[in-house]
């Protein structure tokens, strides 16, 4: 039984997880947790540099293990500078993407093969690893379709159809291989009925 409470969601793009941390920051806080709010890649001064770097459609030509090696470097600086110190003082951490994001996208997504991240990811030594983990599935055909009036789009958002297909199944595949610590959740449900769930689950989980 872990001690601490690290909470992280992932999903394919457009799925509702920045809209989700607004439910799941309130009904925490209405348990009365001191809820700390951050996002991968990012949540520190310099790893919001390095998402710059990593979003920005001007780095077309950054090859796949460049970006692994930028993103470890971001959560390196956020597990030591952000993550590690809010759960050792009893804090709460919701993250938005943390490793089963590099799993899903550098892997799936980008054909690197899973033990290079593994290695890598173990340089970095996360001591904490989440506990709870809400992945906000749903057609990419959904995703796509919620995103699709935004004025600009990022590098990753550019990828096809085909890219987030297999980081969908790489998200699944994951939840299903870790059943204790997933949740999943049909995102292509409503919004009340998306909130619906994650209040059920924070109830089961953390006590009405
Ligand atoms: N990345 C990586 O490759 N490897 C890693 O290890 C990590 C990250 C950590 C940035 O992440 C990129 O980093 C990401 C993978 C990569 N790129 N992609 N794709 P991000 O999390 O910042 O980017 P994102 O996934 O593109 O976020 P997003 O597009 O903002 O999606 P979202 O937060 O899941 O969705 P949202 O903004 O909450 O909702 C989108 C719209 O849908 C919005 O208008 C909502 O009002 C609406 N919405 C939400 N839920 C619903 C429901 N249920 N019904 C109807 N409408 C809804």
């Amino acid at each position: 039984m872990n001690n601490y409470e690290f909470i992280t969601l992932e999903g394919i793009e457009g799925v509702g997880k920045s809209t989700a941390i607004g439910v799941l920051s309130q009904v925490l806080q209405d348990k009365g947790r001191d809820v700390v709010i951050t996002r991968e890649p990012g949540g520190t001064a310099i790893g919001e540099k390095v998402r710059d770097i990593l979003l920005s459609t001007q780095n077309g030509e950054m090859s796949a293990l460049s970006e692994l090696f930028l993103l470890l470097a971001a959560r390196a600086q956020h597990l030591a500078e952000v993550v590690s110190p809010a759960l050792i003082a009893g804090k709460c951490v919701i993250c938005d993407r943390f490793f089963d994001a590099t799993f899903a996208y550098q892997g799936a997504g980008r054909g690197l093969d899973t033990s290079i991240i593994n290695d890598a990811t173990g340089l970095i030594s996360p001591f904490f690893l989440p506990t709870l983990t809400f992945l906000l599935d749903a057609p990419v055909e959904v995703g796509f379709k919620r995103i699709e009036t935004r004025a600009e789009t990022d590098r990753f958002e550019e990828q096809n159809k085909a890219f987030f297909k297999r980081v969908r199944a790489s998200y699944l595949n994951r939840a299903q291989q870790e059943p204790h610590r997933f949740v999943v959740i049909d995102a292509s449900q409503s919004l009340g009925e998306v909130t619906h769930k994650i209040e059920l689950t924070l109830n089961e989980k953390f006590g009405d």
